[in-house]
């Protein structure tokens, strides 16, 4: 689907321009258009084939020709020249949180500035209080905000390295004499972000496994090349690096370039006890010199003494310990997962109607799917006023009468307002089958109110889950000020489930809050959140980090099936 990509370049247009000191309506034409095309349901290719671009609300003649010239060369002229034309700090300067492009014109035209360092100069210097709309308050947000972009990770989210290495490792087995595959270190782990990709493979012609990595279509920059050994860059800034390894210490060299690092300390550790250094490659014993190598890592943990350790839990949590004694957790997997309670549908912010979640789902062999689109007070998400929710519950209700073997569930992602009332009354509650209430507004708020506002929606009896319980996103916005310790001890006590929020940008809660809830006896639920039905398939993140978070199938709401999931949401 193109109309992501367009939408993103008409909206940077419409900023550039506003940054350009243009303002009225030509910049909102672009935006218009963009909200447009991202609300869509067909593929722009299509509407393009039909030749009917210019029914799309706001577009006309000009922005139609420039959508055409995207689906003809993948650029448009008019956005690179702009881009071209624009500092290239004032272009950073957007990416500074609470910075608009209407801000930072003003501080181009009325100060000069064009880069982040510019800025905080001027704001250190009180120069920016000045300006009409700002004052003290905002000057110190500002340097602020500079302060946590300095901070920002270069890392890779998990949801963009994954689908990198699956492309190149689709790629790697095709290639010939390549056997054993793996990709190893913190990508393996399911880090919610990655330094970089590292695969491990067996070969019996290295060299032509190496020439055939670098050819990988996708690599742009070779940075090291060996017999054995390569490091590329794909998409931009993403380091791979692979390793060809002889196959009878496969299994000791994937286990060492699994990591982490701390994990491997320790068990060194326990091979040291057991009268043996451990390296690399082999498994060496001190009184003899006598190397053991081990083409499968189940056998180096079994020759230590201990079960196999699943490498989401690598992190010397007390992993090694654990199994040491035969006492690892048996850990959730995807397959587990019986239904997803928190989608959203195109009745709100969602792309697909409801009929097509719910056949998408049951495809994933899910029972179950529960639709829970925003209330009114998102009015930006389109949330839905109660007699539209009255007549979404209607359509449901025909479409169970039509579906086999798997339910639609009534369910809605209800506001939590500032002061944590709910923002449907409780007879609405009442009627649907699953209510995730989360916090989208206000996030500002100090600590203790934060906190108590969670609270207060949780003692709702109508509340099942929390959705997206510290509303971080990945390298874009820090958790609001929350005590999650107290967040859970009432999560325990009213029996609410905290929400693994499974988008890749968020994994909210995130693996140390999913194990800590577990030790409080807290139940928590994986969900997509997908506003379409591609959106389902980011199930797997949400199982990685609850992996990462020692969870166990019964530690998981939606692990349990259509009627045991009814008889619990019906308890209070
Ligand atoms: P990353 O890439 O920063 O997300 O983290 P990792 O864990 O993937 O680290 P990376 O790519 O530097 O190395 C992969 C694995 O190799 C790492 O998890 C453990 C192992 N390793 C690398 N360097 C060392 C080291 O100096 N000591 C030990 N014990 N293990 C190492
Ligand atoms: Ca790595
Ligand atoms: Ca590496
Ligand atoms: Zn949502």
């Amino acid at each position: 689907m193109k109309n992501e990509e367009v939408a993103r370049l008409l909206r940077e247009m419409g900023d550039l321009l506003e940054m350009g000191g243009e303002n009225g309506f030509k910049v909102v034409a672009y935006r218009r258009a963009a909200r447009s095309i991202e609300s869509m349901k067909m593929d722009l290719e299509e509407v393009s084939l039909r030749g009917e671009l210019e029914s799309i609300p706001g577009v006309g003649k000009a922005i139609a020709a420039k959508i055409r010239e995207f689906l003809e060369t993948g650029r448009i002229e008019a956005h690179d020249r702009l881009f071209r034309e624009t500092p290239p700090g004032m272009a950073e300067l957007l990416a500074i949180s609470g910075l608009g492009p209407k801000t930072v014109s003003m501080l181009h035209q009325r100060l000069g500035v064009s880069s982040v360092e510019e800025l905080e100069l001027a704001a250190r210097e009180h120069r920016v209080r000045r300006l009409p709309r700002m004052g003290p308050t905002s000057e110190k947000n500002i340097l602020r905000a500079i302060e946590r972009w300095k901070k920002r990770s270069d890392r890779i989210p998990l949801g963009v390295a994954q689908p990198l290495a699956e492309e190149i490792l689709g790629h790697l087995k095709k290639v010939e004499g390549i056997g054993d595959l793996t990709l190893a270190g913190s990508l393996r782990r399911g880090r919610e972000t990655v330094g970089d990709i590292d695969i491990l493979a067996t070969s019996t012609e290295p060299a032509a496994a190496i020439l055939a990595f670098v050819e990988i279509p996708a690599v742009e920059e070779v940075l090291m090349r060996g017999p054995t050994k390569a490091s590329v860059i794909v998409d931009e800034t993403v380091q791979v690096d692979l390793r060809i390894v002889e196959p009878r210490s496969f299994g000791t060299v994937i286990q060492y370039f699994t990591g982490s690092k701390e994990h491997n300390v320790k068990l060194r550790q326990v091979a040291l006890s057991k009268g043996y250094s451990l390296s690399e490659y082999s498994l060496k014993r001190v009184a003899d010199g006598e190397e053991l190598f081990f083409d499968r890592e189940e056998d180096l943990y079994r020759h230590l003494g201990m079960d196999w350790i699943p490498p989401e839990i690598r992190e010397d949590g007390g992993e090694v310990e654990a199994a040491l004694t035969g006492d690892l957790p048996r850990l959730v997997e995807v397959s587990d997962m019986k239904g997803d309670l928190h989608v959203h549908s195109d009745w709100s912010d969602g792309r697909h109607p409801i009929e097509e979640m719910a056949f998408a789902a049951q495809k994933l062999g899910y029972e179950y799917l529960a639709i829970c689109d925003h209330s009114p007070s998102l009015a930006i998400a389109n949330g839905l006023a109660e007699d539209r929710l009255r007549e979404k519950t209607e359509l449901i209700r025909r479409l169970n009468e039509e579906m086999e073997g798997f339910s639609v569930l009534v369910g809605t992602e209800v506001e939590i307002r500032v002061d944590g009332r709910l923002d449907y009354p409780d007879e609405i509650l009442e009627r649907c089958d699953v209510v995730v209430a989360s916090v989208h507004s206000a996030y500002q708020q100090r600590e203790r109110e934060m906190t108590n506002r969670i609270i207060s929606a949780m003692e709702s009896e109508h509340v099942d889950v929390i959705g997206h319980p510290t509303g971080r996103k990945i390298g874009e916005r820090e958790p609001y000020e929350v005590d999650m310790e107290r967040v859970l001890e009432a999560a325990a006590r009213t029996e609410t489930a905290m929400e693994i929020n499974a988008h890749p940008s968020r994994l909210d809660l995130n693996d140390r809050w999913a194990r800590r809830a577990k030790e409080m006896g807290v139940t928590l639920a994986i969900n997509t959140d997908a506003h379409s039905t591609c959106g389902l398939s980011v199930m797997e993140y949400g199982v990685k980090t609850a992996r990462r978070g020692w969870l166990e199938k019964k530690d998981i709401l939606n692990t349990l099936g259509l009627d045991d999931l009814m008889r619990y949401l019906d308890r209070s």
